[in-house]
């Protein structure tokens, strides 16, 4: 007996008092296995960056407000996503421009693809940034950036605006001035919050890191040092994740970073978690095998400045030819959060 005719009926005159029926989607709902619309992909920065200085002739980044190429993942077109729950975006700032204050809900970080002296200044304090330096711009705290320098700098922007989004929960608001005013000097918070000391009696006021700007001269002479003791993940390298001193956790509430040495010859043993993850390479060259679409293999070949994402729960391995440096980011402290993170390690 063909139901399909009566059940359809029924759903039309249901659909008119706000209802549905459960049993036509509840797979598609609740999945055995994250099943992301993310596919892999690289962004290989020697095909990007004609563009991204392109743009720099199209669009000033006053009018702009902010001049951003978006790295939209293939897999969610037009949605402005790098992961299902990340933003990611190349940001170009030209000498002599300002890109002009504001603040909002999203958190940010900046990670520096190219240039060095270009500065970002967060809550009445400036940071010069130089490649492979992590800055972040906690949510609602009023930013600006200017570059002061004779180049061109282009840094990755990660923001928790899907996040955000999903939650409901956007505010924006542009600043009356292009320059918000400077209430501390340069290193004021590195000095406070990043020697290994806190102001006796400082009272926390935002689940974000007081330090805001991780310099890669620090992070690469970290793992230099660690490389003679520490015991290498097999799946990871040395792996290190940035953190907040005021208790250990992840820099930032919503958006989990790290940084990982792959020695020269290192082949990881196969790797998932839930969190996508979005991979940007600072020295070194290697290879990530991931399974994309169809459980097809694909080799993700990259070298300095390439941006790239493996989608949450797609099994990936890495091989590095030279020495190599890798930052990452992703929702992992939103998932812990929640009790929802997990990992699956394979054999080598
Ligand atoms: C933003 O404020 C910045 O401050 C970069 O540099 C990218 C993308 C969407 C919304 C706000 C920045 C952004 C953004």
């Amino acid at each position: 007996m063909d139901t399909q005719p009566d059940r359809q009926e029924f759903y039309s005159r249901i659909a008119g008092a706000g209802l549905a029926p459960l049993w036509e989607v509840m797979k598609n709902l609740i999945t055995k296995e994250p099943k992301s619309a993310a596919v892999p992909y690289i962004w290989r920065y020697e095909t990007v960056r004609p563009f991204v200085l392109e743009a720099g002739g199209i669009i000033t980044a006053k009018e702009a407000e902010r001049r951003v190429l978006i790295l939209e993942n293939p897999g969610l077109p037009g949605q402005s996503r790098i992961t299902n729950t990340l933003y990611a975006g190349l940001q170009l700032i030209l000498p002599g421009e300002v890109a002009p204050a504001h603040r909002h809900s999203q958190s940010a970080l900046r990670f520096v693809v190219e240039g060095s002296g270009a500065y970002t200044a967060v809550d009445g304090e400036k940071t010069v940034m130089r490649p492979g330096d992590f800055v972040i711009t906690p949510s609602w705290t009023w930013h600006d950036h200017g570059n002061e320098s004779a180049e061109p700098m282009v840094w990755l922007d990660g923001l928790d605006i899907p996040i955000v989004g999903f939650l409901d929960a956007s505010f924006a608001e542009g600043h009356s001035d292009d320059m918000q005013m400077l209430s501390r000097p340069a290193g004021d918070s590195h000095a406070r919050f990043g020697e290994g000391l806190l102001p006796v009696g400082f009272e926390r006021r935002s689940p974000a890191s007081p330090v805001f700007n991780y310099p890669y001269e620090r992070t690469r002479a970290a793992l230099e040092t660690l490389r003679r003791t520490q015991e290498w993940d097999p799946c990871n390298g040395l792996h290190m994740r940035y953190v907040n001193p005021l208790d250990g956790g992840w820099a930032m509430p919503t958006i989990g970073t790290s940084i990982q040495l792959l020695p020269k010859g290192f082949s990881t043993a196969p790797y998932r978690a839930t969190d996508g993850t979005v991979f940007c390479c600072t020295e070194g060259r290697g290879k990530t095998h991931v399974f994309g679409p169809g459980g097809k293999l694909e080799t993700l070949e990259w070298g300095p400045r390439d941006i790239f994402v493996v989608p949450s729960w797609n099994w990936r391995r890495h091989e590095a030819s030279e020495d190599a440096v890798l930052f990452a980011f992703s929702d992992r402290p939103v998932q812990e959060k929640l009790g929802l993170w997990r990992e699956a390690r394979g054999n080598a």
